[in-house]
């Protein structure tokens, strides 16, 4: 089960190369964060990764040091400031210019979160940047994105970064290995346009530890002329609502209240029993149960085209927007295909990211959730978009008010 990401991990870090063997030399060189980690978990030491034969680690070396460079001239060095989601970074839906390289940065940040204020429930978050999800990225086919990924030193743990929109090199996890106090950067060129998840995959275990601590996002390409429908016609978006899905398996104290602990990774044994349940104790959008409703409810008007793009890196969701539809969906993701279109419900496959295009007709309250209603309701996955506008009784009208014909 382990032996892919371990393989590749090894095979692809320059690092782990210039350090020797780093998958056969134990915590110690495993780095300081991981070393605490280790010293922590009480049911036994962290799986220790399996050795692969220097020979390979050399092989790969070689091929990578004999690889020609790369022709960058005509391309444009731009920054794309990254935010906090729902919200995506400025950007044009069309692409101006010629192809562009695009510089990120990506911190590592391990954080205590409450996932729900009515429970006190929290987790020590692994992020990109700080929010769960990490930021939407976007990028125009043939552009490039180079990151560079941080991670501060007062971290506990390893991280890295598998983009599923890039090729090669386990996404990019392969050569992204960056220990506490450490920095890396990788370019990787847009080939196919669609929105794709990324996520942090250190290897074994941690894999899906960091996965289900936050460590997951989106990445949009957009074809260079902009997003279209089956038939060629250009469709443009007014704004766009960012959506993570998050499952959270919290570990339990006796009497079923969730577990606290003082550090992070403190949970790690904890974890990994709870998550082996496949069973979530929670299923948000944005990090946290409420984070999208009420005070921080998504907000549109009448009229407006919103793209809901929805990310889950673990699991199988199937959002749906109550009182509306997707009146253009990239369900699996490729902007290559053409979109469904009236959808009542779609499916994200764990381990990708989809798209959703609907323009408000009505407004009031549209609640956007997981169709698992048991998700949605108990676990946490809803949202609401408070949509402004004039009420057209020409699509609904309450014909009769509720009123009792008892009596
Ligand atoms: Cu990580």
């Amino acid at each position: 089960m382990t032996q892919l990401p371990d393989l590749g991990r090894a095979l692809a870090s320059r690092r782990s190369i210039l350090r020797g063997s780093l998958v056969a030399a134990g915590a110690a060189a495993l780095g300081a964060g991981a070393a605490q980690v280790q010293a922590r978990v009480p049911h036994g030491p962290m799986p220790m990764l399996p050795r692969v034969p220097e020979r390979l680690l050399q092989a790969e070396a070689e091929v990578i040091s004999k690889a020609p460079p790369v022709d960058l001239s005509g391309y444009t060095r731009v920054k794309q400031d990254l935010v906090a989601p729902p919200f995506a970074p400025v950007h044009d839906q069309v692409a101006t210019g010629g192809p562009k390289i695009i510089e990120i940065t990506l911190e590592t940040t391990e954080k205590l979160m409450t996932i729900d204020p009515d429970t006190g429930a929290e987790i020590w978050a692994l992020t990109y940047n700080g929010s769960v999800p990490g930021p939407l990225i976007i990028a125009h086919e043939g552009d490039y994105v180079e990151v560079t990924l941080r991670n501060p030193v007062d971290s506990v743990f390893e991280h890295n970064i598998d983009f599923h929109s890039s090729t090669g090199a386990l996404g990019g996890g392969g050569l992204t290995h960056v220990f506490p106090g450490e920095e890396t950067v990788l370019r990787w060129k847009a080939t196919k346009p669609g929105v794709f998840t990324y996520h942090c995959a250190p290897g074994g275990e941690m894999i899906p530890y960091h996965v289900c601590h936050g460590m997951n996002g989106t990445v949009m390409v957009l074809p260079r002329d902009g997003l279209k429908d089956g038939k060629g016609n250009p469709l443009r978006y007014d704004e766009i609502a960012y959506i993570g899905e998050q499952d959270y398996y919290l570990p339990r104290n006796e009497d079923g209240s969730f577990k606290k602990y003082a550090v992070a990774g403190d949970d790690y044994a904890d974890s990994l029993e709870a998550m082996r349940t496949l069973v979530p104790t929670h299923s948000v959008f944005n990090g946290a149960v409420g984070a999208l409703t009420g005070d921080k409810a998504l907000r549109s008007k009448v009229g407006s085209t919103v793209l809901m793009i929805h990310n889950q890196a673990n699991r199988d969701t199937r959002p749906h927007l109550i009182g509306g539809h997707g009146n253009y969906v990239w369900e699996a993701g490729s902007f290559n295909d053409a979109p469904a279109t009236n959808l009542e419900t779609w499916l994200i496959r764990g381990g990708s990211s989809g798209a959703a295009m609907y323009t408000f007709e009505q407004p009031g309250v549209y609640a956007y959730v997981n169709h698992n209603l048991i998700e949605a309701v108990l676990l946490g996955a809803t949202a609401h978009f408070v949509v402004e506008g004039e009420w057209n009784n020409a699509l609904m009208e309450q014909v009769v008010k509720p009123y009792s014909f008892a009596t």
